[in-house]
């Protein structure tokens, strides 16, 4: 059977360009990273020179191009390739392929002058082009207009890019009235709709109070009901990363260990949890603000409680999945199919690595999520320790592997530098069980997160737990091996889109093989109601009313806008 690009060439494409802003990304915030872990532990000197503004410039730079715009492009890639192949049919109507993808990038473009310009201006006077409001972009701290309207260009453009994935499924549907909805269209659409419903808060927080305030049309916030508006998208769009990742571990991961997925039903029902159960947790983020009563805490910890049970599933539905193709190629004993695995494939190894590491940062995400242990590690070095191995190495990592898996199906080229892809997830792996294990301990010791002046050395912490030299020592080593892991991840890639339709090491390269095989419990099994997305927005939306709604009548009881001129004001720009 052709390959996907001789297929669907126009789809192929959008994939391309997609990926080639995800990665361009990757290796800016990747530069950001490595700026970061020489600063932080005083390791080079011509960076110790950083200080101050400078400093939340590289750290805003680092966060936002890896978790804004590598992951949110990687993701529309990816999902176009889904529908795509799973529909086994064109997005059908090109213009609005390119205008979301067009918005999505000059929006890119813009909020990353912004950030970029905080280099020029040590302390921004008020109106110069600065945004060093890092990653969590709520008030009181303020970015230039650019950086605001440069992100509602990038969440609009992807609203649209759901909108055409709806299209192409409603073409399909028409088609094939009575067949199930397909696994990765399911996974697509049902990640879309979780994503439509959190996107509201940052919505309403960037539209209605950060634009207006970064234009000074109103002079002050409720910093309270910004965080909270923040913090409505912000638990869900963690989700939103990591939905990439389980759909590439549900689909692909078992047909590259030798198998099949064990069951789509769990598959649906991990979905549909995810999507009822994203949006109403936000406020586990907000265990320290004052002004939120402790009950509406409390909700907020009991969901994020319920909300563990689909990650577990997917550890059980994933892992079952894999020992399935570990034993069809003879792998034996309770822990000996282990060894039957293709370890020395990357794409497998990077995604089986990935998803090991996700078990040690879904144990920090529980302990974050307990309100009496959130105060211990709260706003330390704990919680970078904590992201690091979800979004850092759970996604990125995957994502890594997914690519050496789709590049060739989407250039016609196999895969070139296969031994550095091969080395490449092993070096990450390694790389990030020292660095994350080293800011979690760190966190326990006390160092806090996000500070300009880390000489945390001068603190006598020894006693405790080692010394805060040699957590210094495992950053730096497990940093350098990350920056390393980078550039085989590079070499591989660019050789490979670059390179010749014929492998360029004489056909050792991977072979294009893009057939998925059928889940051994198929969809026939799974209850229809399963498919019926209304019904579970509508859930959704209730559960969303439920924990969200006393929260934000009360905050609002404090007065939205503490300067009330703005009402007029907009009346005057409006007329
Ligand atoms: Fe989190 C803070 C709670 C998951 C990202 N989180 C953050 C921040 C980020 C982040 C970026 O409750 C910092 C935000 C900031 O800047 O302030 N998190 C959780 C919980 C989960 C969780 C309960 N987080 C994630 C994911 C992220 C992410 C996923 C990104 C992608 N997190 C919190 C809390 C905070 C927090 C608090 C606030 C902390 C504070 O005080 O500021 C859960 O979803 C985790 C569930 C996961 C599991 C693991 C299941 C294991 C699996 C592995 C299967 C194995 C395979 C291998 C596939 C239960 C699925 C197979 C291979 C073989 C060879 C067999
Ligand atoms: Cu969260």
């Amino acid at each position: 059977m052709a390959t996907f690009v001789d297929r669907f060439p126009f789809e192929a494409k959008v994939v391309r360009v997609a990926f080639a802003l995800s990665f361009l990304f990757l290796g800016l915030g990747g530069i950001g990273g490595m700026i970061q872990v020489l600063h932080r532990t005083g390791y080079l000197r011509f960076v110790e020179e950083i200080t101050g503004g400078t400093y939340y410039t590289v750290l805003t730079s680092h966060g936002v191009f890896l978790v804004v715009f590598f992951t949110i492009f990687f993701l529309v890639g990816v999902f176009t390739w889904a529908i795509t192949k799973d529909l086994d049919r064109e997005l059908g109507n090109p213009g609005l392929t390119k205008y979301w993808i067009t918005s999505m990038t000059v929006g890119a473009l813009l909020t990353s002058i912004a950030i970029l310009a905080g280099f020029t201006n040590e302390l921004p006077a008020l109106g110069e082009v600065s945004a060093d409001v890092l990653f969590t972009f709520y008030s009181p701290m303020g970015a230039h207009v650019l950086f605001y309207l440069g992100l509602a260009l990038f969440v609009t453009g992807s609203w649209v890019a759901g909108f055409d994935w709806f299209k192409t499924w409603w073409g399909w549907k028409k088609d094939n009235p009575d067949k199930r909805i397909p696994l990765m269209t399911f996974m697509v659409l049902t990640t879309m709709l979780m994503w439509y419903l959190g996107t509201l808060g940052v919505a309403v927080e960037v539209v209605f109070f950060l634009i207006p305030w970064s234009l000074g049309l109103v002079s002050e916030v409720n910093p309270l009901l910004t965080r909270t508006l923040f913090w409505f998208f912000g638990h869900m769009v963690v989700y939103f990363w990591l939905m990439p990742a389980y759909m590439m571990w549900y689909k692909i991961m078992p047909k590259l260990a030798g198998g099949r997925l064990f069951s789509d039903p769990l598959a649906r029902v991990v979905f549909v949890l995810f999507l009822i159960l994203s949006v109403p947790v936000g406020i586990h983020h907000q265990y320290l603000d004052p002004g939120i009563p402790e009950g509406f805490k409390f909700v907020a910890m009991t969901n994020t409680m319920f909300l563990l049970l689909p990650s577990l599933l997917t550890a059980f539905t994933v892992v079952a999945s894999v020992e399935h193709g570990a034993r069809q190629r003879g792998g034996k004993g309770y822990f000996g199919w282990l060894r039957a695995l293709p370890w020395g494939r990357p794409a497998f190894s990077g995604m089986a690595l990935a998803g090991i590491m996700f078990a040690a940062g879904g144990f920090s995400g529980m302990i974050n999520a307990g309100m009496n242990i959130n105060y211990l590690v709260h706003n330390s070095f704990w919680v970078p320790g904590h992201f690091h191995l979800t979004v850092g190495t759970a996604v990125a990592l995957t994502f890594m592997a997914a690519t050496y898996w789709l590049l060739p199906q989407l250039t016609g080229k196999p895969l070139a530098g296969v031994k550095a892809a091969a080395v490449q997830p092993y070096l990450w792996f390694i790389g990030m069980t020292f660095m994350s294990n080293a800011m979690h301990r760190g966190g326990l010791l006390g160092i806090p997160r996000r500070t300009s002046e880390p000489q945390y050395e001068q603190f006598d912490y020894e006693p405790v737990f080692g010394s805060v030299a040699e957590l210094d020592f495992q950053i730096v080593i497990g940093g350098a091996l990350l920056v390393a892991s980078l550039a085989l991840f590079f070499y591989s890639i660019i050789l490979t889109w670059f390179g010749s339709k014929v492998s360029a090491d004489g056909g050792e390269g991977e072979v294009i093989d893009d057939e998925i095989p059928p889940a051994l419990s198929g969809p026939e099994n799974a209850p229809r109601v399963l498919d019926n997305l209304k019904l579970w927005v509508g859930i959704a939306i209730l559960l969303i009313v439920l924990a969200y709604a006393l929260p934000f009548a009360d905050i609002a009881s404090d007065g939205i806008y503490e300067g009330s001129e703005y009402i007029p004001v907009m009346i005057e720009v409006l007329t």
